[in-house]
């Protein structure tokens, strides 16, 4: 009778999981954005104060559960050094997020290098990709579409292997945000390539 009962409960609160990697050069606000994202789709979560965050060192984790799957976000270091860790992961995504810094024209050339050396990679293909122009909040940050199409120039053909939005966004006041993770939602769930990986 136990594992009757057990096995209806396990059926009716069993989620689909994924797995998200949120990618970018260091201070592109992937950290913001996680937390940003979390205080948007979790109801319960008290973010952290945004002006408290620093850059990811390492890795941050987040978990998000909505429309009846579960999220799991690695945020990884953007820093040189660190970028060789990236491709320990991909095998594992089913999407990958790729911030950058619409304010810092600066480090263009830097995060062209590192989206074109990862966008290269054969494991990533068919994995969906959101780029977001991030700090759009920034006066005369780059648009979007500038951030687009500097980003395809060194990607092409590889970006077309996959789904792919650019957006941009304010991980600081939220804009675009969700816009974004529901993106992502529509896209892993109808991910052939990528299914599911765990039932939790
Ligand atoms: P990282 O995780 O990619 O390294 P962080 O980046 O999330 O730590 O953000 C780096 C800095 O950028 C932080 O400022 C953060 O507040 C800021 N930032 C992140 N997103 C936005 C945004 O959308 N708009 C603006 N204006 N700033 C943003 P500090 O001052 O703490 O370094």
């Amino acid at each position: 009778m136990f594992h009757l009962f057990y096995g209806l409960y396990k059926q009716c609160t069993q989620k689909d999981e994924y797995f998200i990697l949120i990618l970018g050069l260091d201070n592109a606000g992937k950290t913001t954005l996680l937390e940003q994202a979390k205080a948007q789709f979790n109801s319960s979560y008290v973010g952290l104060n945004p002006k408290k965050i620093t850059a990811t060192v390492g890795l941050n984790i987040g978990r998000i559960d909505t429309a009846g799957i579960r999220l799991n976000f690695w945020d990884l270091g953007g820093q040189e050094e660190l970028q060789s860790l990236w491709d320990k992961y991909y095998s594992e995504c089913h999407a990958i997020i790729y911030v950058v810094d619409s304010g810092d024209r600066n480090r263009l050339n830097e995060t062209k290098d590192a989206f074109a050396t990862m966008i290269h990679n054969q494991h990533l293909d068919g994995v969906p990709l959101l780029l977001l122009a991030n700090k759009q909040d920034i006066e005369a940050s780059m648009l979007v579409a500038e951030v687009k199409s500097q980003l395809s120039s060194v990607g092409t053909p590889y970006i077309g292997r996959r789904e792919c939005l650019a957006l941009g966004c304010s991980a600081l006041t939220g804009a675009g945000v969700s816009d974004g993770i529901s993106w992502v939602v529509e896209q892993i769930k109808l991910n052939p390539i990528r299914p599911a990986r765990t039932q939790i």
